[in-house]
């Protein structure tokens, strides 16, 4: 098993259509012990179920836009696991009315919002986690092709996954010279509560399946795949890396 004796930290699982329970699976199956966060109460209700069924060792709260949540967090995984081998980042969030309508109406307070939760929480986790982190850990964060090409209405969202991205390269010369890796997954779009409400979602998905080089769309089970490669050693020699989950699409010109 590829994740034999290896503590897996996920933040960002709401219900079992997240990206992040894609990924839990595919890490129980290769043996890893896993912890979730949760955001309120209302939350707990939702991921503690998730976290049986998964046979999670503990789960916590921790809104990632507070230094407080995200400090009690590290402490209370130092007391249970004294370290991390694997960090997953699966987290954004942006106020509904800006991800509608025009870009240029993104008002200053929603894309400190959306920046903050979406791009700014990595480098705080890995600050707050870095002196848990083993030899050879593995951190990931989620993407989408939105931070590369204009994606009508993913707006101020496009600006914060650029932010990660380049986040990530720059976390990932940091953490380097202790073995640490920090890659992102760009995933395809997926039917998940993040995409419940977009207008035009439908019409994405179905572009993919009519475009894209495999003609279909991924699911949570395609990045929980590509996620297990990243958290365990088959991946040694790659960091700062944007590996893409999209059926291909990204490769497409005209
Ligand atoms: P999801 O709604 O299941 O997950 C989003 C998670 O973010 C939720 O668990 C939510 O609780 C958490 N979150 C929001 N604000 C938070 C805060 N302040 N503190 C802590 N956690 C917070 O949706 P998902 O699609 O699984 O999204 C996971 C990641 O994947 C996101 O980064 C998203 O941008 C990315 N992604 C999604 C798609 C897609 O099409 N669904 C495609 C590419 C990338
Ligand atoms: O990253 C995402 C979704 C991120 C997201 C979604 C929501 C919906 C509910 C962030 N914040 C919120 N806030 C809410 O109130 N994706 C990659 C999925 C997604 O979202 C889109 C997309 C795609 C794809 C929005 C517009 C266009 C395409």
């Amino acid at each position: 098993m590829l994740l034999e004796n290896k503590k897996a930290l996920i933040f960002g699982l709401a219900n079992n259509k997240s990206i992040a329970y894609g990924i839990a699976e595919n890490f129980k199956k290769n043996g890893a012990s896993l912890a979730f966060s949760y955001v309120g109460e209302p939350l707990k209700k939702r991921v503690e179920p998730i976290s049986q069924e998964l046979g999670g060792d503990f789960i916590f709260d921790c809104d990632v836009t507070s230094d407080d949540q995200i400090k009690s967090a590290a402490r209370l995984v130092r007391e249970k696991w004294g370290q991390v081998d694997v960090l997953v980042h699966s987290v954004a969030f942006a106020n509904r009315d800006d991800l509608q309508g025009r870009f240029i109406d993104t008002t200053r307070e929603g894309f400190k919002l959306a920046l903050d939760v979406s791009a700014y929480s990595l480098t705080a986790l890995c600050q707050a986690f870095e002196p848990l982190l083993s030899k050879n850990a593995s951190v990931m964060t989620m993407t989408y092709y939105g931070s590369q090409k204009v994606i009508t209405n993913y707006n101020v969202m496009g600006v914060a996954k650029a932010a990660l991205e380049a986040s990530t390269r720059y976390l990932a010369a940091d953490l380097g010279m202790n073995g640490v890796r920090v890659n992102a997954i760009s995933a395809g779009p997926i039917k998940t509560l993040a995409a419940s409400g977009i207008s035009g979602f439908k019409t994405i998905l179905s572009t993919i399946e009519e475009k894209a080089p495999l003609r279909r769309n991924v699911d949570q089970n395609d990045v929980g795949k590509a996620a297990l490669y990243l958290a365990s050693d088959l991946s040694s020699g790659t960091t700062g890396e944007v590996l893409y989950v999209d059926s291909g699409y990204n490769v497409l010109g005209i």
